[in-house]
């Protein structure tokens, strides 16, 4: 098999397996633990220096960052009436705003209201996890601003920098982070998570 998504699905390999899956795409899954040592050995950092997941092996080419793997996926895809990814110069920089937007802006404090939250409970912090929630509501007002224009933040259809943003934001979902006082973002989130192919990434995470 050509394509090749190292990390197990609860973790950020969680955004390129719902690309995956959004475009169709026939991969192997190796399901590294970055838990349990296994993105550290000599192996895997030949992949990923960092020991990070996830990485790709796409016969032969290797990459890694999560936003970076999705961009390159949905541009090597993008035939057809379904891609993902925009046409127009200008949409294309956008997507990239949104994508860094959402490692600079959304993770950070997503991933505090997760860990906080949700992690493993002898290291949880509620105060922490209330901080990381509080400061998602400045990011949360500009997506919200940007999708009471468009339905989706690229216009009318759903492109890889809704997959990028919503599958960051998949953390605060988790975490019960609410968006109600952000109704547009609410209803954009509730759209992108509903979809066929976030689904299929959310059971890889169950099993
Ligand atoms: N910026 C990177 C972050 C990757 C990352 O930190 N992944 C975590 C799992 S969600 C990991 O591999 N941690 C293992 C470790 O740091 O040893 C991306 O988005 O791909």
């Amino acid at each position: 098999m050509a394509l090749k998504i190292y990390g197990i699905a609860r973790s950020r390999a969680f955004r390129s397996l719902w690309m995956a899956a959004e475009l169709g795409l026939d991969y192997e899954h190796v399901k590294l633990d970055f838990g349990d040592g296994s993105t550290r050995g000599p192996a895997y950092l030949a992949i990923n220096p960092n020991g990070h997941v996830p990485a790709i092996d796409d016969d032969g080419f290797r990459l890694w960052e999560s936003m970076a793997i999705n961009l390159y996926l949905a541009k090597k895809h993008s035939a057809g009436a379904g891609g993902l990814y925009p046409h127009r110069l200008e949409d294309e920089a956008r997507a990239w705003q949104w994508s860094f937007w959402g490692m600079t802006e959304v993770e950070r404090p997503a991933l505090a209201a997760l860990l906080n939250r949700i992690g493993p409970e002898d290291k949880r912090d509620a105060a922490a996890a209330d901080e990381g929630e509080r400061a998602l509501a400045a990011p949360l007002k500009v997506l919200d601003a940007a999708l009471a224009a468009t339905p989706y933040l690229l216009g009318d259809r759903f492109t890889v920098a809704d997959l990028n943003v919503a599958s960051i934001l998949a953390w605060a979902r988790q975490a019960r982070v609410s968006v109600s006082a952000f109704p547009q973002a609410e209803a954009w989130l509730k759209k992108c998570h509903d979809r066929p192919a976030a689904q299929t990434a959310r059971q890889l995470q169950r099993e």
